[in-house]
């Protein structure tokens, strides 16, 4: 057992308090990562980190490659490319570059041989399982959330097949084509036998859509039900997405005690030719989680935002609200110069009340670079707050940082999910 320096008389110095930070478990709140039973569906190794489409966007940057050429490539071939573009013809400074470096690093190899091939080789070697095990602790995880669509091809038929659970990982609901594309999104429910239609909304059709979330949510034993909506997206209007909100989806996460996770800002195809990598952002109309939150009291909501601009905006509104739960530095927000700024935002302004971050993990090795470089900048601004309070003569205990930092990894999202 530590010595505990403040019950001693001495303050915690920042580099206790680091530690502290640095060696918590963490809960990571929301990923694109799946339960190794998903098999092919969780991404892993190498050349699934260097076409995260993150660095996609970065490389064209450099190239003058017809789009659809690059997209005509394997993915081996593409990787071989950003690469080249990102790490042999430039230096890596990139966020998304350095996480990869950080990662590789992490994992015992050497980043300066510069060897595409020794990587590759290296993790040929590797399984799966223990692969998992290796990336979350390194990173430090004690549980993944999933994001798991009924709309996706690829992973429907594996929840209806069914499979032995993995209890790291947990699972949320995810519906944007339900509240963004309702016109695609009814005929696919239809086929499945939820009698709904796209035309004139009825109780009918919104009976049926809760009965599709409940199945949904039973099946997949949801912990949330999340969707992302875009920067222009307007609440209250007479729109079907607000009668399916309030007859459907709020009904139904009261129903269940589920929050709804509402991720705000995106512009979706802001360039198509890029696909996935293709989205940009906008500032949201946050007054639609105003009246969210002020309409409907008994649902709770959890929210990040996409915008830099709607940071302070969501902590007012925070401050408002308490079925409102603000969570990660989402996307374009999770480069170091932003989490700095919006974590310590949050914490000059919501306490220990929110969840700093989340990894949005596509490929599992990203969880290692995405919460080492995260930790540190929570464990700086903590360490800095902690240290106004001793100008004041308040000493922190190494027990109460400990308990502020379990609040901020997952402590504080799961008293919100289960309240
Ligand atoms: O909508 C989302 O959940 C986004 O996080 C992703 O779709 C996005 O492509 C992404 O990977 C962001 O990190
Ligand atoms: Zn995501």
């Amino acid at each position: 057992m530590k010595t505990i320096a403040a019950e001693a008389g001495r303050a915690l110095t920042a580099k206790q308090i680091e530690d502290i930070v640095l060696s918590a478990p963490v809960t990571d709140v929301h990923t694109h990562l799946y339960d190794p039973a998903f098999k092919e569906l969780l991404l892993w190794g190498i050349d699934d980190l260097l076409v995260y489409h993150y660095l996609v966007a970065e490389t064209f940057r450099y190239l003058d490659l017809p789009y659809d050429k690059f997209w005509a490539m394997s993915k081996t071939q593409q990787a071989d490319l950003i690469w080249d573009a990102l790490f042999l013809q430039h230096s890596p400074v990139s966020e998304a570059c350095r996480g990869v470096l950080t990662t590789l690093h992490a994992m015992g190899l050497d980043v300066k041989k510069r060897d595409l091939p020794m990587l590759r080789s290296w993790f040929a070697g590797q399984t799966v399982d223990n692969h998992i095990t290796r990336c979350m602790e390194l990173a430090g995880l004690q549980k993944i959330f999933m994001t798991n669509s009924p709309f996706d091809d690829l992973e429907r038929p594996v929840w209806e097949k069914g499979f032995r659970r993995d209890d790291r990982f947990a699972a949320a609901l995810r519906i944007d084509p339900l509240l963004v594309a309702w016109r695609e999104a009814a005929p696919v429910l239809a086929g499945w036998g939820y009698k709904v239609h796209s035309g004139l909304p009825s109780q009918k059709t919104f009976d049926e859509v809760r009965r599709f979330l409940a199945d949904w949510t039973k099946r997949i034993g949801a912990r949330y039900v999340m969707v992302s909506l875009p920067a222009d997206f307007e609440y209250p209007t007479q729109s079907i997405t607000t009668q399916l909100i309030e007859q459907a989806v709020l009904p139904h996460c009261r129903d269940h005690g589920l929050p709804f996770a509402l991720m705000l800002g995106v512009k979706r195809a802001t360039n198509p030719q890029l696909r996935l990598a293709g989205d940009g952002v906008g500032a949201s109309n946050l007054a639609v989680l105003q009246n969210l939150c002020a309409g409907f009291p008994e649902n709770k909501f959890l929210t990040t935002v996409l915008s830099r601009e709607n940071q302070h905006e969501l902590c007012v509104l925070t401050r408002k609200f308490r079925n409102l739960h603000p969570f990660g530095c989402w996307w374009f927000t999770n480069v170091p110069y932003l989490i700095d700024e919006i974590t310590r935002l949050r914490l000059e302004m919501l306490g220990l009340s929110f969840t700093p971050q989340h990894s949005d993990a596509r490929v599992l090795d990203q969880i290692v670079y995405k919460w080492q470089h995260s930790r540190r900048l929570i464990a700086q601004a903590l360490a800095d707050k902690y240290s106004d309070l001793a100008q004041t003569g308040w000493q922190v205990s190494q027990a109460e940082v400990e308990r502020d930092v379990r609040d901020l990894f997952g402590g504080a999202f799961e008293r919100f999910c289960q309240s």
